[in-house]
């Protein structure tokens, strides 16, 4: 399909679909990122939290097919992304859950970012579905950064990493 055709079937505007696609790269990025903190915990005996970061994974996978479904809908062209430059080793648990609240963090900007520009260039349609995004982002921001709160108050000494590890999955369990 030459790229006149899609234009003429979409009320897309170039400038959103674009920031759309970008997102839907943010997201599979974001889905290996977590499968991969995943395996790190895993591979230390860390099994709740492989199973938090696995389960979060599958997340944003859900969330990118969300984006890619959106565009589809609106008569656009979604694009595959390439995945690279995963972070494979970490110094230890409370990095990846630090590191876990940045990218949460991050995806959050990026959607107040798009949102903005949708208002700019009065694109109301897609700014109205990008509020569900704006509310998960709430949700995952305030797990991401409960797990480093039980990471700290419970403490990794004496067998307490063990015990968070425990707690971790528990915030998924009660979703
Ligand atoms: Fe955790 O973020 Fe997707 O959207």
């Amino acid at each position: 399909m030459n790229t006149s055709v899609i234009r003429l079937k979409t009320s897309l505007q170039d400038s959103v679909l674009e920031l759309l696609n970008e997102q839907i790269a943010m997201e599979a990025h974001s889905s290996s990122t977590y499968l991969s903190m995943a395996g790190w915990c895993y591979a230390q005996g860390l099994n709740g939290s492989g199973d938090y970061f696995k389960k979060q994974s599958g997340e944003e996978r859900e969330h990118m097919l969300k984006l890619f479904d959106f565009i589809t809908d609106a008569g656009g062209l979604p694009v595959s992304p390439d995945v690279t430059k995963i972070e494979r080793s970490f110094e230890g648990l409370r990095d990846i859950l630090v590191k876990a609240l940045e990218q949460e963090i991050a995806i959050t900007h990026s959607f107040n970012r798009i949102s903005d520009h949708c208002h700019k260039v009065k694109d109301y349609q897609t700014a109205r579905f990008l509020h569900w995004y704006l509310d998960e982002q709430l949700e995952e921001e305030q797990q991401a950064r409960r797990c480093i709160e039980i990471y700290d108050l419970i403490g990794a000494e004496e067998g307490g990493l063990y015990r968070i590890d425990k707690e971790i999955i528990k915030l998924k369990t009660k979703e």
